[in-house]
């Protein structure tokens, strides 16, 4: 899976790219993350990325030019130019369903705005597949872009072990459920104790207890996915 990140802070990401699981996946080759400053493609003396929006109102607005050159040069490096995302609260919502089909692709151009967005000739220009990560807004689409990363690169071959792999299976296609509650030791804690079931030794019994509590806490948390699985809510 390869990465291609498009930013005016690229240096919001390394502290992250560092985190163990993904450390492990770039050095297994599994993983490539790109990081690429928007502002390589700026022009003139003061490297101009945004200006004044047209017809007023406040803040700025991220330049055209920069912004389609940044995105074709970086497309247009390798032969194959990849799927572009752009990060933005106006996108489609990011479910795991569509974490699964981004995870289709073998490269990933994301796209990440900041101050009030971008002119509105780089979506006409670039077209590209517009994804939110929920509806709040940040201070720009890095985070974003980084929560994109984060989710698909689990389901890349060989980046989770086999247990955490299996897992993600359970709960893949369109029947999601929220996790059973978990324990480990100690056994009792200030007066709270793990179920019994749990240290019963019977798994047949045990797997009935955790759909009992998977289904239970789904319908008192989130309703909207026992009615309508597949829906982006
Ligand atoms: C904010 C450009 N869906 C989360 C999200 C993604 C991007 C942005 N905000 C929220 C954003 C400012 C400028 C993008």
């Amino acid at each position: 899976m390869h990465f291609d990140v498009l930013t005016l802070f690229p240096e919001m990401f390394p502290g992250y790219l560092g985190q163990s699981l993904l450390k492990l996946a770039v050095q297994a080759g599994l993983v490539d993350v790109r990081l690429h400053n928007i502002r390589d493609w700026a022009e003139g003396k003061h490297k101009q990325v945004d200006d004044r929006p047209f017809g007023g109102g406040p803040g700025m607005i991220l330049k055209v030019e920069p912004v389609v050159e940044c995105v074709e040069a970086v497309r247009a490096a390798e032969s194959d130019p990849g799927h572009l995302v752009m990060l933005t609260p106006q996108g489609r919502r990011l479910t795991q369903e569509i974490v699964e089909e981004l995870a289709g692709h073998r490269r990933l151009v994301l796209l990440c705005g900041r101050y009030e967005g971008f002119d509105e000739r780089v979506r006409l220009i670039t077209q590209p597949d517009e994804i939110s990560v929920g509806d709040y807004v940040l201070g720009g689409g890095e985070v974003a872009a980084m929560v994109v990363i984060d989710a698909v690169i689990r389901l890349v071959p060989g980046v989770l072990g086999h247990e955490e792999s299996a897992k993600q299976d359970s709960f893949s296609g369109g029947g999601r459920l929220l996790e059973y509650p978990q324990y480990t030791r100690p056994r009792e804690y200030r007066g709270l104790e793990a179920p019994d079931v749990l240290l019963s030794g019977d798994h047949a019994q045990i797997a009935q207890w955790r759909a009992e509590q998977s289904r239970r806490r789904t319908q008192e948390r989130r309703a909207d996915l026992l009615n309508k699985p597949s829906e982006n809510k």
